[in-house]
């Protein structure tokens, strides 16, 4: 059998897709009659190449060494290095102590406003606790958490009472814990410049990221003259950090977005913010930054931020035509309630067309949906020229698979 064809064979099976029916079984069926000359396709297990789970297992305890299982010991026991993996952390609270706080976040740990909270509570060696809780890309929320707190990840319940916002629980765990204060002698009315360009920063980053196409060169000229200016606030205190020498509540609010704005930036608009010609004490906050554990802990690869923030632009509302020059972009889906989106550009502007894909009974059919969808929105669904209609079918097959 081809390489190609094995290997196709093999995804769909882990996958479970061809199992499941629809167009990647029918896919399936044909390249193993076409691979083996028409005669019937051979019994599948004969395709399952792949270890059984509890091989998997015995194949991961036999390389694993004593030092990574002391490690696991210590992260469950609350205690080592600041990790993603750690459920509690006690630092020098003794053994059994019910922390104060538990930090409800992301069960990916990519989520920007959790990082900050997450390096706060660290930095300061505050023992807490964490509930991972998905967010709407991975799954449904627990019903109590979506009505008492609004749904945005971070939550903080402190003794007792649930904080929302990153910013709140951030001053608010200042209050609680003034031992270590991460805020200057000034309080809070000493950072508000600093508060204001963070806010800046992150303005001027997503506005240049999403812009769409043929918008001009204003989003990077806006991003530039954000990023000189906080060189400068660099510049103006020795030490690396944003107040100095310490490590204040003024990093941890700017760390999320600055370093995700160095792997975006890069990804989608080849454009570097450490760049240390032009930004030189920017690239030293990286440095001092990356000098902290809880930092360490908490960063996350080029490769995972430039993916998990692919740069919506803005779109405007399509026409119920598309204009005769349209040429599409991207064919994509949008949960709650759930759609298929067509994105296309013309004359220079994106737009974005949304089609909502009903389930009219409880036994709709992919293809049924998508035929109901060609009838009522022909001209965005110009599958033979434009895009190509077993993405479609693939999309319409996840939409209704999340919303069962
Ligand atoms: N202003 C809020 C924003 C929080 C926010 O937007 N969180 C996102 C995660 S990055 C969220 O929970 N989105 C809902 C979801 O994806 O489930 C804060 O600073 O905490």
């Amino acid at each position: 059998m081809p390489r190609l064809v094995s290997t196709f064979l093999m995804m769909s099976r882990v996958s479970g897709l061809a199992a499941g029916g629809g167009f990647l079984r029918k896919a399936a069926d044909s390249l193993r009659a076409a691979s083996s000359g028409g005669a019937p396709p051979p019994p599948a297990l004969k395709l399952d190449g792949a270890p059984s789970w509890d091989a998997l297992q015995q194949a991961l305890d036999a390389q694993t060494s004593k030092e990574e299982v002391e490690l696991a010991k210590q992260v469950a026991e609350g205690r080592g290095p600041p990790t993603a993996k750690a459920n509690l952390r006690l630092f020098d609270a003794p053994d059994g102590y019910e922390p104060r706080v538990t930090l409800y976040r992301d069960g990916a740990s990519w989520c920007p406003y959790c990082q900050k909270v997450w390096m706060q509570l660290e930095e300061k060696r505050i023992p807490y606790k964490v509930e991972r809780i998905n967010m709407r890309c991975y799954g449904s929320k627990p019903a109590w958490f979506e009505q008492e707190t609004g749904g945005l990840l971070p939550v903080v319940r402190l003794d007792g009472d649930l904080i929302t916002d990153s910013v709140q629980i951030m001053f608010a765990l200042e209050r609680a814990f003034e031992e270590e204060s991460l805020l200057p002698p000034g309080g809070i009315d000493a950072i508000r410049d600093l508060m204001s360009l963070e806010s800046q920063h992150a303005g001027a980053w997503l506005g240049w990221l999403r812009a769409p196409p043929g918008t001009g060169g204003a989003g990077k000229a806006t991003y530039e003259r954000v990023l000189t200016q906080m060189d400068g606030a660099l510049a103006s205190t020795s030490g690396g950090f944003f107040l100095g020498e310490e490590l204040s509540l003024v990093d941890l609010l700017f760390c999320s977005f600055l370093e995700r704005a160095e792997a975006s930036l890069l990804y989608y608009k080849g454009f570097r913010v450490r760049d240390v010609e032009k930004y030189p004490h920017v690239c030293g906050w990286f440095a001092a930054m990356e000098g902290r554990p809880s930092f360490r802990a908490s960063q996350s690869d080029y490769y995972t931020h430039a993916m998990d923030l692919p740069p919506p632009p803005t779109m405007d509302e399509a026409p119920d035509t598309p204009p005769s020059d349209w040429q599409p972009t991207r064919l994509g889906i949008s949960y709650r309630p759930c759609r298929l989106a067509v994105e296309y550009v013309s004359a220079g502007k994106a737009f974005r067309k949304l089609m909502p894909v009903a389930r009219s009974s409880s036994d709709a059919t992919p293809e049924g949906v998508l035929s109901g969808l060609e009838n009522d929105f022909g001209a965005y669904l110009d599958f033979d020229e434009k895009l190509s209609r077993s993405q479609a079918l693939r999309l319409v097959e996840m939409l209704l698979a999340s919303a069962a």
